[in-house]
């Protein structure tokens, strides 16, 4: 059974893949629950790149958005001497454990997964590649190599998290407990920020369709300003949480403005009560400007020296490695393999 269940602190691990910019929507339901968490656990945060390749991708930028996310990791308050910060190919061990887990894992399971639906229906059918079907099994290796207790992560991984879980109980039932059994944390507000030109799509880093779709990390004050006042509303006038999808982008600022202010929905709605929507984007915009501030000046200071990011990744893989292997070792074991002589 896991080596973390007794007499430790329970342990978390989660990932961003660097296949964008960084978004709001990243922020609020993931970046910002790992530091809040990463005292309450022993925490484990890896840019997942191995993902990154499982949809069409530029290998220049692939290496320098892994970098432009580890450092972001850190100008969002994780903190390298208490969390272990790593690029997931540098730990081998999450490829092989992938591969291992592919041979227990049903394929109507992965051909259930929404992700897949809707990543493969962007794309032409003989280029839809084998990684995409496979990303959630890959995701299930990342968390159970570590025997994480918990995976914080927004709403639209719930589906792959539920998948993690019944692959670690097959393998558990097939050849004795071996992986912990995850659980998904997923934050109370700010868990599905939508598209500001499209709030009924999930506001994503990958789609670059408009370039008023997301507020990304780095953008300047006065972009992320003018993204939030290009918002698409509607043409009503009540400012109210609502769930009519007539009605998702006013609900959308107001999720947003929830999650960045933490205020309770009722002074939200009365704040706003008798104003009219520009009043609201205009709140929403400072508020996501008084947001990326402070993370905008300590990446600056993060990258100002460029080998940093690198040689803390380094640190962080070593420390990744020795309790992935120990997990694979494991996992070798029960499943069969002849260990080789050493
Ligand atoms: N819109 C969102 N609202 C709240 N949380 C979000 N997350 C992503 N979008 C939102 C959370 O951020 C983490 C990033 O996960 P990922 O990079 O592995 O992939 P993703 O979930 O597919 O995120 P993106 O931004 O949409 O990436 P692309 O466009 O590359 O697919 C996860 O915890 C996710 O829940």
């Amino acid at each position: 059974m896991s080596d973390n269940s007794v007499g430790k602190r329970k342990r978390v691990l989660s990932g961003v893949q660097p296949s964008g910019n960084l978004t709001v929507g990243n922020y609020v339901g993931a970046l910002r629950q790992w530091a809040r968490e990463q005292y309450n656990f022993e925490s484990f945060f890896c840019v997942v790149d191995l993902h990154a390749i499982t949809v069409p991708y530029d290998p220049l930028a692939l290496r320098e958005k892994t970098r432009e996310v580890a450092a972001l990791y850190l100008a969002c308050g994780i903190d390298p001497e208490v969390s272990t910060v790593f690029v997931q190919s540098h730990v081998s061990a999450h490829a092989e454990l992938t591969w291992l887990l592919n041979g227990i894992t049903p394929l109507g399971w992965l051909n259930r997964m929404t992700q897949f639906k809707d990543k493969s229906a962007k794309q032409q059918v003989d280029s839809v590649s084998m990684g995409l079907l496979d990303y959630p099994v890959l995701m299930a290796a990342d968390i159970l190599l570590y025997q994480a207790d918990a995976v914080p992560v927004g709403e639209d991984q719930k589906q792959h998290l539920e998948l993690t879980r019944d692959i670690a109980q097959r393998f558990n039932h097939l050849f004795g407990d071996t992986f912990t059994i995850p659980d998904p944390m997923i934050p109370p507000t700010g868990a599905r920020i939508m598209g500001l030109d499209n709030p009924t799509a999930k506001m994503s880093k990958s789609e670059t369709g408009s370039e008023y779709h997301a507020v990304y990390l780095l953008d300047p004050p006065n972009r992320a300003r003018k993204k939030v006042m290009r918002a698409v509303t509607d043409s009503g006038r009540e400012i109210r949480f609502s769930r009519d999808p007539e009605r998702a982008g006013v609900n959308n600022l107001l999720e947003l403005y929830e999650a960045l202010t933490a205020q309770s929905r009722e002074d939200i709605e009365q704040q706003f009560d008798g104003k009219g929507y520009g009043d609201l984007k205009k709140a929403v915009a400072e508020a996501v400007v008084d947001m990326l501030g402070p993370i905008q000046q300590r990446y600056e200071d993060l990258t100002r020296d460029s080998s940093y990011i690198d040689n803390l990744l380094a640190r962080g893989a070593e420390r990744a490695n020795e309790v992935a292997s120990a997990t694979l070792k494991t996992v070798r074991e029960r499943m069969g393999f002849l260990e080789p002589l050493r």
